[in-house]
């Protein structure tokens, strides 16, 4: 006769974690998602809608790296970057209020991933500084990045080997006449404009 064996249920490697309080990446770390999909708690970060002031799911201090890693909905206030960072393979499947915002002076490089389902902004410049753009999709946004509105420091913004489809606004928005837009060797389709408020000659495309 045969026998019953009961199995264990494997750990299913495709579960969502739920962060229930911002995650930190200390200065100079790395934090490696191995491709998991991390969501926020909506009682404590966010629900991921238009609504200022939720918390990010991620909070990288100066030097630090976020990679492999699926950001699911809700959002919140996606990943917060005080001072240099780099990410890397980083996929926001639905954008919350925006998707990367930089807090202090720094240079964000991102490369690989994409943003998704962004209803305004995805990477947002609220301080003075630089982000590159890589290898990454973005579908469904309003804007790619947007230097905080009204303020007039300068900040360096690149797209490097981009497919960006379904913009509603502009690629790159700024109101600061010191700030700079560069756009190159990428594809777009339903973009109505690559730049809005630059000064003349601050831009550049090819
Ligand atoms: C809006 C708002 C800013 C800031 C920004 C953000 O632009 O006016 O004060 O909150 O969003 O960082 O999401
Ligand atoms: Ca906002
Ligand atoms: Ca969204
Ligand atoms: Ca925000």
């Amino acid at each position: 006769v045969g026998s019953l064996v009961s199995v264990a249920p494997l750990p299913n490697a495709h579960a969502a974690e739920t962060v229930n309080s911002t995650i930190i990446v200390a200065a100079g770390q790395t934090f490696d998602g191995g491709g998991k999909t991390y969501v926020a708690n909506p009682n404590t970060l966010g629900d991921g809608s238009q609504a200022e002031n939720q918390k990010p799911i991620f909070r990288l201090e100066n030097g630090a790296t976020l990679k492999n890693v699926i950001i699911g909905a809700p959002a919140a206030d996606g990943v917060h970057v005080y001072g240099n960072a780099t990410i890397q393979n980083v996929t926001w499947q639905d954008v919350g209020e925006d998707a990367l915002t930089l807090k202090a002076k720094g240079t964000v490089n991102i490369t690989g991933g994409g943003a998704y389902k962004a209803y305004d902004k995805v990477f947002q410049m609220n301080a003075e500084g630089t982000i590159n753009i890589k290898n990454f999709k973005a579908n469904d946004i309003g804007k790619l990045v947007r230097q905080n509105g009204g303020t007039t420091y300068k900040v360096v913004m690149t797209v490097d080997n981009c497919d960006i489809s379904n913009v509603k606004d502009s690629i790159l928005r700024t109101d600061s006449s010191t700030s700079t837009g560069k756009i190159t060797n990428t594809r777009y389709s339903d973009v109505p404009t690559l730049f809005k408020g630059f000064a003349s000659g601050k831009t550049s495309q090819s």
